[in-house]
Protein backbone atom coordinates (compact mmCIF):
# COMPACT_ATOMS: atom_id res chain seq x y z
CA UNK A 1 0.00 0.00 0.00
CA UNK A 2 1.78 3.13 -1.20
CA UNK A 3 -1.25 5.50 -1.11
CA UNK A 4 -3.85 6.35 1.55
CA UNK A 5 -6.26 8.61 1.49
CA UNK A 6 -7.92 9.80 4.89
CA UNK A 7 -11.21 11.42 5.19
CA UNK A 8 -11.81 13.45 8.08
CA UNK A 9 -8.87 15.47 9.54
CA UNK A 10 -9.84 15.32 13.47
CA UNK A 11 -8.68 13.76 16.39
CA UNK A 12 -8.08 10.36 14.93
CA UNK A 13 -7.73 11.15 10.95
CA UNK A 14 -4.78 13.91 11.32
CA UNK A 15 -2.58 11.88 14.13
CA UNK A 16 -3.09 8.76 11.73
CA UNK A 17 -2.26 10.95 8.80
CA UNK A 18 1.01 12.03 10.04
CA UNK A 19 1.56 8.62 11.15
CA UNK A 20 1.53 6.77 7.79
CA UNK A 21 3.43 9.93 6.07
CA UNK A 22 6.21 9.50 8.77
CA UNK A 23 6.31 5.94 7.91
CA UNK A 24 6.87 6.47 4.16
CA UNK A 25 3.08 6.49 2.96
CA UNK A 26 1.97 9.11 0.38
CA UNK A 27 -1.22 10.29 2.40
CA UNK A 28 -3.91 12.75 1.35
CA UNK A 29 -5.64 14.00 4.29
CA UNK A 30 -8.89 15.57 3.43
CA UNK A 31 -11.51 17.62 5.38
CA UNK A 32 -14.27 19.29 3.94
CA UNK A 33 -13.93 21.89 6.67
CA UNK A 34 -11.96 24.72 4.52
CA UNK A 35 -10.46 25.98 7.90
CA UNK A 36 -9.15 22.87 9.34
CA UNK A 37 -7.58 22.66 5.72
CA UNK A 38 -6.15 26.34 6.15
CA UNK A 39 -4.58 25.70 9.15
CA UNK A 40 -2.94 22.66 8.19
CA UNK A 41 -1.94 23.91 5.26
CA UNK A 42 0.06 27.04 7.15
CA UNK A 43 1.86 24.13 8.82
CA UNK A 44 -0.22 24.76 12.58
CA UNK A 45 -2.44 22.03 14.13
CA UNK A 46 -5.99 22.56 15.37
CA UNK A 47 -5.81 20.30 18.07
CA UNK A 48 -3.73 19.88 21.44
CA UNK A 49 -2.55 16.83 21.77
CA UNK A 50 1.03 16.37 23.29
CA UNK A 51 3.66 15.49 20.28
CA UNK A 52 1.00 15.57 17.53
CA UNK A 53 2.52 19.67 16.85
CA UNK A 54 6.12 17.64 15.97
CA UNK A 55 4.65 14.77 14.74
CA UNK A 56 2.57 16.90 11.40
CA UNK A 57 5.49 19.12 11.36
CA UNK A 58 8.09 15.37 10.49
CA UNK A 59 4.95 14.57 8.09
CA UNK A 60 5.23 17.89 6.62
CA UNK A 61 9.08 17.23 6.01
CA UNK A 62 8.46 13.88 4.55
CA UNK A 63 6.71 15.30 1.71
CA UNK A 64 4.74 12.44 1.84
CA UNK A 65 1.43 14.32 3.23
CA UNK A 66 -0.62 16.76 1.51
CA UNK A 67 -4.44 18.53 2.29
CA UNK A 68 -7.51 18.50 0.16
CA UNK A 69 -10.94 19.35 0.35
CA UNK A 70 -11.81 16.23 -1.96
CA UNK A 71 -10.68 12.93 -2.23
CA UNK A 72 -8.56 11.68 -5.17
CA UNK A 73 -7.51 7.56 -6.11
CA UNK A 74 -5.14 5.88 -3.41
CA UNK A 75 -4.92 2.15 -2.44
CA UNK A 76 -6.91 2.29 0.73
CA UNK A 77 -9.51 5.12 2.02
CA UNK A 78 -10.03 5.19 5.64
CA UNK A 79 -12.85 7.24 6.98
CA UNK A 80 -12.68 8.97 10.52
CA UNK A 81 -15.39 11.46 11.13
CA UNK A 82 -17.18 11.64 13.60
CA UNK A 83 -20.32 10.07 14.49
CA UNK A 84 -22.10 12.12 17.15
CA UNK A 85 -25.54 11.54 18.58
CA UNK A 86 -28.90 13.22 18.08
CA UNK A 87 -30.96 14.64 20.30
CA UNK A 88 -32.57 11.79 20.84
CA UNK A 89 -29.61 9.73 21.41
CA UNK A 90 -29.56 7.76 18.20
CA UNK A 91 -26.28 7.51 15.94
CA UNK A 92 -26.27 10.71 13.77
CA UNK A 93 -24.71 9.24 10.54
CA UNK A 94 -24.35 11.58 8.21
CA UNK A 95 -21.11 12.44 8.03
CA UNK A 96 -19.78 8.73 8.10
CA UNK A 97 -22.46 8.64 5.12
CA UNK A 98 -21.26 11.42 3.50
CA UNK A 99 -17.61 10.81 3.51
CA UNK A 100 -18.36 7.27 2.11
CA UNK A 101 -20.69 8.81 -0.94
CA UNK A 102 -18.03 11.21 -1.46
CA UNK A 103 -14.92 7.93 -2.22
CA UNK A 104 -17.22 6.30 -4.34
CA UNK A 105 -16.27 8.00 -7.78
CA UNK A 106 -12.40 6.85 -6.70
CA UNK A 107 -12.82 3.65 -5.82
CA UNK A 108 -10.82 1.55 -7.94
CA UNK A 109 -10.51 -2.83 -8.03
CA UNK A 110 -8.05 -4.05 -5.52
CA UNK A 111 -8.09 -0.89 -3.06
CA UNK A 112 -8.98 -1.13 0.45
CA UNK A 113 -11.59 0.48 2.27
CA UNK A 114 -11.32 1.14 6.05
CA UNK A 115 -14.34 2.77 8.26
CA UNK A 116 -12.58 3.44 11.48
CA UNK A 117 -15.26 6.30 13.11
CA UNK A 118 -17.42 4.43 16.00
CA UNK A 119 -20.17 3.33 14.41
CA UNK A 120 -23.64 1.06 16.19
CA UNK A 121 -23.26 -2.68 15.20
CA UNK A 122 -23.32 -3.55 11.65
CA UNK A 123 -22.61 -0.33 10.27
CA UNK A 124 -19.95 -1.25 7.92
CA UNK A 125 -22.20 -4.66 6.17
CA UNK A 126 -25.76 -2.30 6.25
CA UNK A 127 -24.59 0.99 5.54
CA UNK A 128 -20.90 1.49 4.32
CA UNK A 129 -21.15 -1.38 1.71
CA UNK A 130 -24.48 -0.67 -0.30
CA UNK A 131 -22.98 2.90 -0.67
CA UNK A 132 -19.69 1.76 -2.22
CA UNK A 133 -21.02 -0.56 -4.29
CA UNK A 134 -22.95 2.03 -6.02
CA UNK A 135 -19.35 2.15 -7.96
CA UNK A 136 -20.37 -0.84 -9.60
CA UNK A 137 -17.95 -3.06 -7.76
CA UNK A 138 -18.16 -5.71 -5.26
CA UNK A 139 -17.40 -5.51 -1.64
CA UNK A 140 -15.20 -8.75 -0.63
CA UNK A 141 -14.59 -9.31 -4.31
CA UNK A 142 -13.55 -6.53 -6.27
CA UNK A 143 -12.09 -4.07 -3.19
CA UNK A 144 -11.56 -4.89 0.53
CA UNK A 145 -13.35 -3.39 3.03
CA UNK A 146 -13.35 -3.40 6.97
CA UNK A 147 -13.65 -1.43 10.15
CA UNK A 148 -11.02 -0.89 12.37
CA UNK A 149 -12.08 1.04 15.79
CA UNK A 150 -9.15 3.69 17.38
CA UNK A 151 -8.99 3.03 20.67
CA UNK A 152 -6.53 6.14 21.63
CA UNK A 153 -6.50 8.07 24.65
CA UNK A 154 -6.58 11.65 24.57
CA UNK A 155 -3.41 12.57 25.73
CA UNK A 156 -1.57 9.72 25.09
CA UNK A 157 -2.64 9.06 21.39
CA UNK A 158 0.88 9.24 19.67
CA UNK A 159 2.21 6.47 21.42
CA UNK A 160 -1.21 4.63 21.87
CA UNK A 161 -1.82 4.68 18.12
CA UNK A 162 1.82 2.92 17.45
CA UNK A 163 1.64 0.44 20.64
CA UNK A 164 -1.97 -0.30 21.36
CA UNK A 165 -3.34 -3.37 20.40
CA UNK A 166 -5.10 -3.05 17.04
CA UNK A 167 -8.31 -4.76 15.99
CA UNK A 168 -9.06 -5.34 12.63
CA UNK A 169 -12.71 -7.00 11.61
CA UNK A 170 -13.36 -7.43 7.66
CA UNK A 171 -16.19 -8.17 5.95
CA UNK A 172 -13.92 -11.62 5.04
CA UNK A 173 -10.78 -12.64 6.20
CA UNK A 174 -9.25 -11.22 3.27
CA UNK A 175 -10.57 -7.67 3.86
CA UNK A 176 -9.09 -8.58 7.35
CA UNK A 177 -5.69 -9.42 6.10
CA UNK A 178 -5.65 -6.08 3.94
CA UNK A 179 -6.18 -3.90 7.05
CA UNK A 180 -3.41 -5.80 8.55
CA UNK A 181 -1.30 -5.35 5.63
CA UNK A 182 -2.29 -1.64 5.70
CA UNK A 183 -1.79 -1.24 9.81
CA UNK A 184 1.06 -3.18 9.83
CA UNK A 185 2.69 -0.16 8.57
CA UNK A 186 3.37 1.40 12.09
CA UNK A 187 1.69 -0.82 14.42
CA UNK A 188 3.36 -2.09 17.15
CA UNK A 189 0.75 -3.61 19.79
CA UNK A 190 -0.83 -7.07 17.98
CA UNK A 191 -2.87 -7.00 15.53
CA UNK A 192 -6.32 -9.00 15.82
CA UNK A 193 -7.99 -9.90 12.80
CA UNK A 194 -11.75 -10.76 13.13
CA UNK A 195 -14.95 -9.45 10.98
CA UNK A 196 -16.36 -6.41 10.66
CA UNK A 197 -19.33 -6.45 13.31
CA UNK A 198 -17.59 -8.12 16.25
CA UNK A 199 -14.53 -5.10 15.51
CA UNK A 200 -18.00 -2.60 15.97
CA UNK A 201 -19.15 -4.43 19.64
CA UNK A 202 -15.96 -4.75 20.19
CA UNK A 203 -14.82 -0.40 20.44
CA UNK A 204 -18.83 -0.24 21.72
CA UNK A 205 -18.37 -3.03 24.57
CA UNK A 206 -15.00 -1.49 25.92
CA UNK A 207 -16.39 2.82 26.37
CA UNK A 208 -19.22 0.78 27.75
CA UNK A 209 -17.87 -1.10 30.39
CA UNK A 210 -16.11 2.38 31.09
CA UNK A 211 -18.85 4.25 31.31
CA UNK A 212 -20.63 1.75 33.73
CA UNK A 213 -17.74 1.58 36.10
CA UNK A 214 -17.72 5.13 36.56
CA UNK A 215 -21.36 5.33 36.86
CA UNK A 216 -20.88 2.86 40.23
CA UNK A 217 -18.08 4.86 41.22
CA UNK A 218 -20.09 8.08 41.01
CA UNK A 219 -22.61 6.14 42.80
CA UNK A 220 -20.37 5.07 45.74
CA UNK A 221 -19.13 8.67 45.83
CA UNK A 222 -23.11 9.70 46.50
CA UNK A 223 -23.44 7.36 49.55
CA UNK A 224 -19.66 8.08 50.87
CA UNK A 225 -21.34 11.77 51.01
CA UNK A 226 -24.36 10.48 52.74
CA UNK A 227 -23.13 7.66 55.26
CA UNK A 228 -20.02 9.93 56.23
CA UNK A 229 -17.06 8.45 54.33
CA UNK A 230 -14.38 9.73 52.13
CA UNK A 231 -14.58 7.42 48.69
CA UNK A 232 -11.39 8.32 47.59
CA UNK A 233 -9.77 6.96 51.14
CA UNK A 234 -12.31 3.67 50.42
CA UNK A 235 -11.71 3.20 46.33
CA UNK A 236 -7.90 3.27 47.39
CA UNK A 237 -8.51 0.87 50.05
CA UNK A 238 -10.86 -1.18 48.04
CA UNK A 239 -7.93 -1.06 44.97
CA UNK A 240 -5.79 -3.10 47.31
CA UNK A 241 -8.26 -6.31 46.47
CA UNK A 242 -6.20 -8.43 43.91
CA UNK A 243 -9.64 -8.21 41.69
CA UNK A 244 -11.30 -5.28 42.25
CA UNK A 245 -10.28 -1.66 40.60
CA UNK A 246 -12.53 0.74 41.18
CA UNK A 247 -12.38 3.99 39.17
CA UNK A 248 -12.44 7.79 40.11
CA UNK A 249 -15.99 9.43 40.74
CA UNK A 250 -16.10 13.16 39.36
CA UNK A 251 -18.13 15.74 37.81
CA UNK A 252 -19.55 13.17 35.24
CA UNK A 253 -18.64 11.89 32.16
CA UNK A 254 -17.19 13.52 29.16
CA UNK A 255 -16.12 14.02 25.81
CA UNK A 256 -16.72 12.37 22.32
CA UNK A 257 -16.58 9.09 23.01
CA UNK A 258 -17.62 7.33 26.65
CA UNK A 259 -20.44 9.64 27.13
CA UNK A 260 -22.02 8.60 23.56
CA UNK A 261 -21.39 5.12 22.91
CA UNK A 262 -23.22 3.26 24.60
CA UNK A 263 -26.40 4.84 23.36
CA UNK A 264 -25.14 3.40 20.23
CA UNK A 265 -25.96 -0.48 21.85
CA UNK A 266 -28.92 1.16 23.89
CA UNK A 267 -30.37 1.98 20.22
CA UNK A 268 -29.86 -1.51 19.03
CA UNK A 269 -30.93 -3.01 21.25
CA UNK A 270 -33.13 -1.18 24.23
CA UNK A 271 -35.38 -3.91 25.45
CA UNK A 272 -32.18 -5.70 26.80
CA UNK A 273 -29.95 -2.76 27.99
CA UNK A 274 -31.32 -1.44 31.14
CA UNK A 275 -27.66 -1.51 32.91
CA UNK A 276 -26.40 0.31 30.10
CA UNK A 277 -29.21 2.91 29.79
CA UNK A 278 -29.32 3.18 33.74
CA UNK A 279 -25.60 4.06 34.02
CA UNK A 280 -25.44 7.09 31.04
CA UNK A 281 -28.34 8.49 33.65
CA UNK A 282 -26.11 8.01 36.43
CA UNK A 283 -23.54 9.95 34.42
CA UNK A 284 -25.08 12.44 32.91
CA UNK A 285 -26.40 13.16 36.34
CA UNK A 286 -23.35 13.76 37.70
CA UNK A 287 -23.23 17.59 36.63
CA UNK A 288 -26.53 18.20 39.02
CA UNK A 289 -24.68 16.51 41.88
CA UNK A 290 -22.56 18.94 41.72
CA UNK A 291 -24.34 21.88 41.93
CA UNK A 292 -25.97 20.37 45.08
CA UNK A 293 -22.89 20.28 46.42
CA UNK A 294 -22.08 23.56 46.07
CA UNK A 295 -25.37 24.79 47.08
CA UNK A 296 -24.89 22.85 50.56
CA UNK A 297 -21.52 25.09 50.61
CA UNK A 298 -22.87 28.47 49.64
CA UNK A 299 -25.88 28.15 50.99
CA UNK A 300 -27.44 30.35 47.89
CA UNK A 301 -25.73 30.15 44.51
CA UNK A 302 -28.16 33.32 43.12
CA UNK A 303 -25.46 36.06 43.25
CA UNK A 304 -22.32 34.06 44.13
CA UNK A 305 -18.84 34.59 42.62
CA UNK A 306 -17.31 31.78 41.65
CA UNK A 307 -14.67 30.47 39.86
CA UNK A 308 -14.85 28.00 37.76
CA UNK A 309 -11.19 26.06 37.45
CA UNK A 310 -11.45 24.26 34.25
CA UNK A 311 -13.62 23.47 31.50
CA UNK A 312 -12.41 20.68 29.56
CA UNK A 313 -13.85 16.99 29.81
CA UNK A 314 -10.67 15.87 31.84
CA UNK A 315 -7.34 16.58 32.79
CA UNK A 316 -4.52 18.19 30.64
CA UNK A 317 -6.77 17.99 27.27
CA UNK A 318 -8.10 20.87 25.56
CA UNK A 319 -10.95 19.52 24.27
CA UNK A 320 -14.33 20.92 25.31
CA UNK A 321 -17.06 18.72 23.40
CA UNK A 322 -19.57 16.92 26.10
CA UNK A 323 -17.90 18.39 29.16
CA UNK A 324 -19.58 17.96 32.38
CA UNK A 325 -17.12 21.35 33.60
CA UNK A 326 -19.34 23.12 30.75
CA UNK A 327 -22.31 22.02 31.93
CA UNK A 328 -21.66 22.82 35.44
CA UNK A 329 -20.93 26.38 34.91
CA UNK A 330 -23.95 26.60 32.43
CA UNK A 331 -26.08 25.48 35.37
CA UNK A 332 -24.56 27.76 38.09
CA UNK A 333 -24.70 30.74 35.42
CA UNK A 334 -28.89 29.78 35.13
CA UNK A 335 -29.28 29.34 39.14
CA UNK A 336 -28.07 33.12 39.36
CA UNK A 337 -24.59 32.68 40.26
CA UNK A 338 -21.73 35.23 38.79
CA UNK A 339 -19.15 32.69 36.79
CA UNK A 340 -15.40 33.22 35.55
CA UNK A 341 -14.23 30.25 34.43
CA UNK A 342 -10.09 29.33 33.47
CA UNK A 343 -9.69 26.70 30.88
CA UNK A 344 -5.36 26.62 30.66
CA UNK A 345 -5.69 24.54 27.73
CA UNK A 346 -8.45 27.05 25.48
CA UNK A 347 -8.08 30.18 27.28
CA UNK A 348 -9.94 31.92 24.60
CA UNK A 349 -12.95 29.70 24.70
CA UNK A 350 -16.05 31.68 24.70
CA UNK A 351 -19.65 30.96 25.49
CA UNK A 352 -22.94 32.43 25.73
CA UNK A 353 -24.18 32.08 29.05
CA UNK A 354 -20.75 32.79 31.55
CA UNK A 355 -17.60 34.69 31.17
CA UNK A 356 -14.16 32.97 30.49
CA UNK A 357 -10.76 34.57 31.36
CA UNK A 358 -7.09 33.78 30.30
CA UNK A 359 -5.26 33.23 33.77
CA UNK A 360 -5.57 32.14 37.44
CA UNK A 361 -5.11 35.79 38.86
CA UNK A 362 -8.05 36.60 37.13
CA UNK A 363 -10.02 33.68 37.80
CA UNK A 364 -9.53 34.22 41.44
CA UNK A 365 -10.01 38.08 41.54
CA UNK A 366 -13.32 38.64 42.73
CA UNK A 367 -14.78 34.64 43.81
CA UNK A 368 -16.46 34.25 46.72
CA UNK A 369 -15.43 31.15 46.05
CA UNK A 370 -13.68 28.38 43.26
CA UNK A 371 -14.66 24.85 41.92
CA UNK A 372 -12.32 22.92 40.73
CA UNK A 373 -13.70 20.66 37.92
CA UNK A 374 -10.96 19.34 36.01
CA UNK A 375 -7.73 17.44 37.61
CA UNK A 376 -5.60 19.81 35.23
CA UNK A 377 -1.61 19.50 36.58
CA UNK A 378 -2.23 23.75 37.24
CA UNK A 379 -4.80 23.06 39.60
CA UNK A 380 -2.74 20.31 40.83
CA UNK A 381 -0.30 22.30 41.93
CA UNK A 382 -2.40 25.51 43.25
CA UNK A 383 -1.02 26.49 46.77
CA UNK A 384 -3.34 27.92 49.49
CA UNK A 385 -1.06 30.70 50.34
CA UNK A 386 -1.22 31.61 46.45
CA UNK A 387 -4.75 31.43 46.30
CA UNK A 388 -5.71 33.54 49.35
CA UNK A 389 -3.60 36.19 48.06
CA UNK A 390 -5.71 35.85 44.43
CA UNK A 391 -9.29 35.28 46.30
CA UNK A 392 -10.60 37.36 48.54
CA UNK A 393 -13.61 34.13 49.57
CA UNK A 394 -12.52 30.93 51.66
CA UNK A 395 -14.69 28.43 50.12
CA UNK A 396 -13.21 25.94 47.73
CA UNK A 397 -14.85 22.76 46.37
CA UNK A 398 -12.94 19.94 44.82
CA UNK A 399 -14.89 17.40 42.46
CA UNK A 400 -11.55 15.23 41.01
CA UNK A 401 -9.81 15.27 44.27
CA UNK A 402 -6.61 17.42 43.85
CA UNK A 403 -6.40 19.42 46.84
CA UNK A 404 -5.03 18.50 50.12
CA UNK A 405 -7.84 18.71 52.61
CA UNK A 406 -5.43 19.44 55.69
CA UNK A 407 -3.35 22.06 53.73
CA UNK A 408 -6.17 23.95 52.61
CA UNK A 409 -8.33 23.97 56.37
CA UNK A 410 -5.34 24.70 58.26
CA UNK A 411 -5.11 27.91 55.84
CA UNK A 412 -8.41 28.73 56.86
CA UNK A 413 -10.18 27.38 53.94
CA UNK A 414 -13.14 25.74 54.52
CA UNK A 415 -12.65 23.08 51.73
CA UNK A 416 -15.74 20.30 50.16
CA UNK A 417 -14.65 17.51 48.29
CA UNK A 418 -17.22 15.43 45.97
CA UNK A 419 -17.36 11.68 47.61
CA UNK A 420 -16.31 13.00 51.03
CA UNK A 421 -19.25 12.67 53.41
CA UNK A 422 -20.40 15.56 55.88
CA UNK A 423 -19.78 13.54 59.08
CA UNK A 424 -15.78 13.31 58.13
CA UNK A 425 -16.14 17.30 57.08
CA UNK A 426 -15.90 18.59 60.39
CA UNK A 427 -15.97 22.00 58.75
CA UNK A 428 -18.82 21.67 57.18
CA UNK A 429 -22.62 22.23 58.75
CA UNK A 430 -24.85 18.98 58.14
CA UNK A 431 -27.87 20.41 55.21
N1 LIG B 1 -13.62 9.64 33.99
C1 LIG B 1 -14.09 9.56 35.29
N2 LIG B 1 -13.51 8.64 36.11
C2 LIG B 1 -12.51 7.82 35.72
C3 LIG B 1 -12.06 7.89 34.39
C4 LIG B 1 -12.64 8.82 33.55
O1 LIG B 1 -14.99 10.29 35.69
O2 LIG B 1 -12.04 7.03 36.54
C5 LIG B 1 -14.22 10.62 33.06
C6 LIG B 1 -13.20 11.60 32.49
O3 LIG B 1 -12.99 12.69 33.34
C7 LIG B 1 -13.89 12.00 31.20
C8 LIG B 1 -14.58 10.71 30.78
O4 LIG B 1 -14.68 9.92 31.94
O5 LIG B 1 -14.86 12.98 31.42
C9 LIG B 1 -13.88 9.93 29.71
O6 LIG B 1 -12.47 9.95 29.91
P1 LIG B 1 -11.54 8.69 29.67
O7 LIG B 1 -10.15 9.09 29.95
O8 LIG B 1 -12.06 7.53 30.41
O9 LIG B 1 -11.76 8.32 28.16
P2 LIG B 1 -11.70 9.15 26.77
O10 LIG B 1 -13.09 9.49 26.38
O11 LIG B 1 -10.71 10.24 26.80
O12 LIG B 1 -11.13 7.98 25.83
C10 LIG B 1 -11.86 6.76 25.76
C11 LIG B 1 -10.87 5.61 25.92
N3 LIG B 1 -11.60 4.36 26.10
C12 LIG B 1 -11.35 3.54 27.14
O13 LIG B 1 -10.51 3.79 27.99
C13 LIG B 1 -12.14 2.28 27.21
C14 LIG B 1 -9.98 5.52 24.69
O14 LIG B 1 -9.16 4.36 24.75
C15 LIG B 1 -10.83 5.49 23.41
O15 LIG B 1 -10.01 5.51 22.26
C16 LIG B 1 -11.67 6.76 23.39
O16 LIG B 1 -12.54 6.73 24.53
C17 LIG B 1 -12.49 6.77 22.12
O17 LIG B 1 -12.10 7.51 21.20
O18 LIG B 1 -13.45 6.02 22.01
Amino acid sequence: MNTVCILGMGYIGLPTAAMFATHGVKVTGVDINKQIINTLQEGKIHIYEPGLSDLVQQAWRSQNLKVASTPEEADAFIIAVPTPFNPDKTADMRAVISATESLVPYLRPGNLVVLESTSPPRTTVDLVKPILERSGLKAGIDFYLAYTPERILPGKMIKELIENARVIGGITPACAQAGRNLYGIFVKGEIILTDSTTAEMVKLMENTSRDVNIAIANEFARLAERVGVNVWDAIRIANHHPRINILNPGPGVGGHCISVDPWFLVEAAPDITPLIHTARNVNDDQPHHVIQLLQRCLSELAGKRIAVLGLSYKADVDDLRESPAVEIAQLLAKAGAKILAYEPYKPDAKFLDFDTVGSLEDVFSAADAAIVLVAHKTFRALLPEQVKKLMPGRIIVDTVNVLDNNLWSQAGFTVSKLGVGYLSHKQLPAS
